[in-house]
């Protein structure tokens, strides 16, 4: 399986600014290794000057932040997964912790969001992670088993494993400079892991288990090289093409 190499720029960056720093990405990453995927995670307003930039760029996807689970409607605000599709998106996220716990979405909207997402065609990464009281609570297993467990609940059996990624994103890794170690990121890929083959049997295994969490250049090969870590999810150090194309071509 390829490795999904994802930049999240959050909140950042006007139109202008994204389109620069997706043609530097393109120049920066030259041919992107073969055994890898670039994904950019751009603000909605800037979807359709990045999906420009990537036009004729081979291995280099878009994706929504996130979307509301209905076609279309009286959803002042909102986003649809069509509409996503029409700006070039292939991917979106579900659950990403700020949506979470700023945002306040449950697990159950978080699982209403992955399952029809998927059903309108996008490829989802299902974002899981816990909080540091959690962790110090002895809690992360139970806390990834539910979030998995509600997050997948509507997900076909079925479902092309290539469609359906997992990012595990420590709450208290995020955007705070604090890497988890490679024991702490091995041992909750491991149980992400048997957590996807129980609910998918062996398509479990084929489906990517990204890391996300303060993933900089300085720390990206040693993250990529451990056993389930199928790719990263950026957010800090996507926003300049020069870091996050270290990190896309780490070694
Ligand atoms: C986690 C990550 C990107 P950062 O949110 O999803 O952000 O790399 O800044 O910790």
């Amino acid at each position: 399986m390829k490795k999904l190499m994802a930049a999240n720029w959050k909140m950042f960056k006007t139109v202008s600014e994204a389109l620069e720093t997706a043609e530097e990405l393109v120049r920066l990453c030259g041919d992107v290794p073969a055994d890898r995927e670039v994904l950019v995670i751009p603000p909605f307003t800037a979807m359709t000057a990045v999906a420009g930039a990537f036009e004729h760029a081979g291995s280099f996807f878009l994706g929504g932040q996130n979307f509301y689970p209905e076609l279309e409607g009286a959803f002042t605000g909102e986003i649809s997964p069509v509409m996503l599709k029409d700006a070039c998106c292939s991917y979106a996220l579900a659950g990403h912790s700020e949506r979470r716990h700023v945002l306040g979405e449950d697990d159950a909207t978080v699982g209403r969001k992955t399952a029809f997402g998927l059903e309108q065609g996008l490829s989802m990464i299902l974002c899981v992670g816990e909080l540091i009281e959690e962790r110090r609570a002895g809690k992360v297993e139970e806390v990834l088993r539910r979030q998995l467990q509600v997050g997948l609940a509507d997900v076909p059996r079925d479902v092309l494993p290539e469609r359906l990624s997992v990012a595990y994103e420590p709450v208290w890794a995020i955007g705070t400079g604090e890497v988890a170690g490679p024991e702490e990121i091995v041992q909750a890929h491991d149980f992400v892991r048997s957590v996807l083959v129980e609910i998918f049997g062996v398509n479990g295994n084929e489906m990517r288990i990204q890391y996300g969490g303060s993933v900089k250049p300085g720390n990206a090969s040693d993250i990529i090289s451990l056993d389930n870590v199928d790719g990263v999810l950026v957010g800090g150090a996507s926003l300049k093409a020069d870091s996050f194309s270290q990190i896309v071509l780490a070694g």
